[in-house]
């Protein structure tokens, strides 16, 4: 059995390509990190890789991460600039027995001497996107804008591995060296190949107070089916955050465990992930929580399809 599931409609191609590969032989390594650098690479997802939207100061400051579930190997990178795969740098660091997780220009050191591939990764359409935001906030203090999005992936092959890897550019307008979630073990991803591995997107400074990816992955090993973990522990954190602090930010979780099924939990509408399995076609679906705290999902229709891939590349209005 083999399988992927990714955060948000921007996973679609690269899960696609993660299939093609798994379907031949690869393993969930090469697979996920292909996944991932697909997403990073396509220039008008404002939250990954090249074309991401720069921080405060106008620069585009990445965080990402590679967990490996057999060895429980981590690496990471965070607020890395001017290199175009954050993922394999990071992935490239999880072979390190120490010194795996780097920030800022201690990574971009090590990318360098690595020769990994330098690009500036802010474009035209990102500076527009800041220019506009400026103006729209002209006055009042800036504020981190939280509407964009990580991608983080879990991959199962057919020996048996599990991985997990994420990439993001984090919040637009944040402050120069802000860490989320997303290159943090435990928080926005985790992988164990004798159970699963999970993934979040969302708010990172939110999501991090649950550790929520390792404790999904911990509900499975009690096991729990990755519905069942995800809803569980999505509720609970949200709950949580609601008592003890009045509000709760965005928690999208997906997670995949050892035997290919897969469980998502949103406390947001609009969570759309991308889910492919041996023997089907790769497939993005829509999912919203109900009253209950169930979470329920849905196929994207191809007007969904058509008109996010239309938005993605409007021109943008200053
Ligand atoms: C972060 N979790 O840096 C990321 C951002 C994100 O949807 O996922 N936004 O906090």
């Amino acid at each position: 059995m083999w399988g992927m599931i990714a955060t948000w409609r921007m996973a679609f191609e690269g899960v696609s390509k993660g299939a093609e590969m798994l379907e031949a032989g690869s393993n969930a390594g090469d697979a996920v990190e292909a996944a991932i650098r697909e997403v990073e690479d396509f220039p008008y997802y404002k939250s990954v890789g090249y074309g991401g939207l720069p921080n405060e100061e106008m620069e585009v400051e990445l965080d990402a991460a590679y967990m490996d579930g057999d060895t429980l190997d981590v690496g990471a990178v965070a607020a890395i600039k001017d290199y175009a795969n954050p993922v394999s740098i990071a992935r490239r660091l999880s072979r390190e027995t120490v010194n795996s997780v780097l920030v800022g220009e201690g990574a971009e050191k090590f990318a360098h001497k690595e020769g990994f591939e330098r690009k500036n990764m802010l474009t035209d359409r990102a500076k527009a996107f800041y220019r506009k935001r400026r103006k729209e906030v002209a006055g009042q203090e800036l504020k981190p804008y939280s509407g964009h999005d990580t991608v983080g992936m879990v991959c199962l092959d057919d020996g048996g591995k599990v991985t997990a890897a994420t990439s993001t550019s984090g919040l637009f307008m944040k402050k120069k060296g802000r860490v989320g979630d997303s290159p943090i073990v435990g928080s926005g991803f985790y992988a164990d190949s004798k159970v699963g591995g999970a993934s979040a997107t969302g708010l990172g400074e939110d999501l991090m107070k649950g550790c929520i990816s390792y404790e999904i992955v911990r509900l499975m090993k009690e096991g729990l089916h990755p519905q069942e973990a995800c809803e569980r522990a999505v509720n609970l954190l949200d709950a949580e955050l609601k008592e003890r602090r009045g509000k709760a930010g965005d928690l999208s979780l997906v997670a995949m465990n050892r035997e290919g099924q897969w469980g998502v939990a949103t406390n947001i509408e609009g969570f759309s992930f991308a889910v492919a399995l041996k023997g089907q076609k790769p497939k993005v679906y829509l999912a919203k929580r109900g009253e209950d705290g169930r979470c329920t999902f849905e196929e994207a229709s191809r007007e969904w399809m058509e008109d996010y891939m239309r938005t993605r590349m409007a021109p943008v209005e200053e």
